[in-house]
C-alpha cells in the first residue's frame, strides 16, 4: 500500500467541497502496479452525480483497460453497493476488474456498511482498509457525525475581546472582531448546510445570514432561527425571503414564501427535537453564531463538535466595567491557533 497515492485520492476529494452535502467527499486514484503509473483519477464532484470510482474509471484511456487487473484503486471511502442516485460502484470496479482495491474509510452509511467490501472480495478482489483512516475521518467529519450519530455536525462560532466579553450589556451588539474575521466567516457559511442564531440574536442583530462579504463563496446556506413563541418581527432580515429559512417555535407548522415555520413540542427539550427535524431534513452540518444563552445551551446538552472563537484584541471591561455579557468557556482539545488580521482564531474539538 502506498500511502502518496491516498493522500493525492484525499486531496482530490477536496475539490468536491461545498457541493457534495448529504454525500461525503471522496476522491479515487488508479495506479498500475508493475509500472507505478496513474491511469486514472476522479472524485465525487456534487451531490446526485458520478462518484468518484465511476469518475476515475471513466478518465482511464480505452488503450489501458487492459492494465486494470494489475491495478489498484485507491478510494478514500469503501465503494458502494447499493442503488442510490447512483449504481453500484463496487459493481464497476468489479466489471472492469480491477485487481485491488484499497481504501480509507469504511462507509457509515447503513445502505453500505461492509456489503461494497463484501461485493468486492465475493468477486476475487483483493480489498485492505484503513489507510490514512485519521485523514478521511476529519476530511469527512461532517458525513460520519451526520451518519453516526443521526444529527448535523456542529460548530460554535462567536468573537471574544481580550478580557473574554462576547456582547455589551443586556447582550446590546458590539462589534468585536475585525474585518478579515468576518470575511473569513461568510466563507465558512457558503461551507455549511445551514447558519443559526437564537432569538435574541435575531431580534438585536437583525442578521442576515448570507455569504455576501466573500463574493465567489458559494451558496447561501437555509437559516435557522428558534422563536418559540413566534414573537419575532416579520420584517426582520432573516424573513426577507431571500433564503430558505427554518423557525422552531411551539405554535405552528406552515410554509409561507421561504420560511417554513416547524412545530417542536414544548414538553419535550428544544435542541434534541431541533437536531432531529434537521437530520430528517439531511442538513449535515450547522455553524451556530450565537447569542451566548443558544451556544451555552449546545455546550451544556454536550451536542457541539467544534469551537470556533476569535479573540480581538479589544478589551469591554475597562470601557464598560462589569457592563459585558461574557463569553462561553471554551472546552474541548485546541486543534488549532492562527492570526486573522488583528484577531486570533482558535478551533477545538471534542
Ligand atoms: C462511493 N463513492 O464517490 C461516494 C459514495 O445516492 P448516491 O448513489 O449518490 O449514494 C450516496 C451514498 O453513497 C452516500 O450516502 C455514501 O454512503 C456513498 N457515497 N460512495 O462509493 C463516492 N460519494
Ligand atoms: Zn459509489
Amino acid at each position: 500500500m502506498n500511502e502518496r497515492y491516498m493522500q493525492r485520492a484525499l486531496e482530490l476529494a477536496t475539490l468536491g467541497r461545498g457541493h457534495f452535502s448529504p454525500n461525503p467527499m471522496v476522491g479515487c486514484v488508479i495506479v498500475h502496479e508493475p509500472t507505478q503509473r496513474i491511469l486514472g483519477e476522479g472524485w465525487h464532484q456534487r451531490y446526485g452525480e458520478a462518484h468518484a470510482e465511476r469518475n476515475a474509471i471513466l478518465s482511464v484511456r480505452p488503450e489501458d483497460e487492459a492494465l486494470l487487473p494489475e491495478s489498484t484503486a485507491y478510494v478514500t471511502l469503501e465503494p458502494c453497493s447499493h442503488v442510490g442516485k447512483q449504481p453500484p460502484c463496487a459493481d464497476l470496479l468489479i466489471e472492469k476488474g480491477v485487481g485491488r482495491v484499497v481504501c480509507c474509510n469504511d462507509d457509515p452509511n447503513p445502505l453500505v456498511g461492509g456489503q461494497g467490501f463484501q461485493k468486492l472480495r465475493d468477486a476475487g478482489i483483493t480489498v485492505e482498509r484503513g489507510l490514512l483512516k485519521e485523514d478521511g475521518r476529519l476530511l469527512n467529519a461532517r458525513f460520519f457525525t451526520f451518519m453516526e450519530k443521526q444529527r448535523p455536525y456542529i460548530m460554535l462560532k462567536w468573537a471574544e475581546t481580550s478580557d473574554g466579553f462576547i456582547a455589551g450589556e443586556n447582550g446590546r451588539p458590539v462589534q468585536i472582531s475585525g474585518p478579515l474575521s468576518q470575511r473569513l466567516v461568510h466563507r465558512w457559511r457558503a461551507d455549511e448546510d445551514a447558519i443559526m442564531v437564537g432569538t435574541n440574536t435575531a431580534r438585536t442583530d437583525n442578521p442576515r445570514l448570507n455569504v455576501r462579504l466573500f463574493p465567489g463563496a458559494g451558496k447561501n446556506p437555509t437559516r435557522i432561527v428558534i422563536d418559540k413563541y413566534l414573537r419575532l418581527d416579520t420584517g426582520l432580515n432573516l424573513f426577507d425571503n431571500t433564503q430558505p429559512t427554518l423557525c422552531y417555535n411551539f405554535l405552528k407548522q406552515e410554509t409561507v414564501g421561504q420560511t417554513t415555520y416547524v412545530q417542536l413540542d414544548p414538553g419535550q427539550p428544544v435542541l434534541p427535537q431541533l437536531l432531529a427535524d434537521l437530520y430528517q431534513r439531511r442538513i449535515q452540518s450547522v455553524l451556530v453564531e450565537g447569542g451566548t444563552t443558544l451556544l451555552q445551551s449546545f455546550i451544556d446538552a454536550g451536542l457541539w463538535d467544534e469551537m470556533r472563537v476569535f479573540r480581538s484584541p479589544t478589551m469591554l471591561g475597562n470601557t464598560l466595567p462589569g457592563a459585558g455579557l461574557k463569553a462561553p468557556a471554551v472546552q474541548g482539545r485546541l486543534t488549532s491557533r492562527q492570526p486573522v488580521g488583528d484577531d486570533e482564531l482558535s478551533i477545538y474539538r471534542l
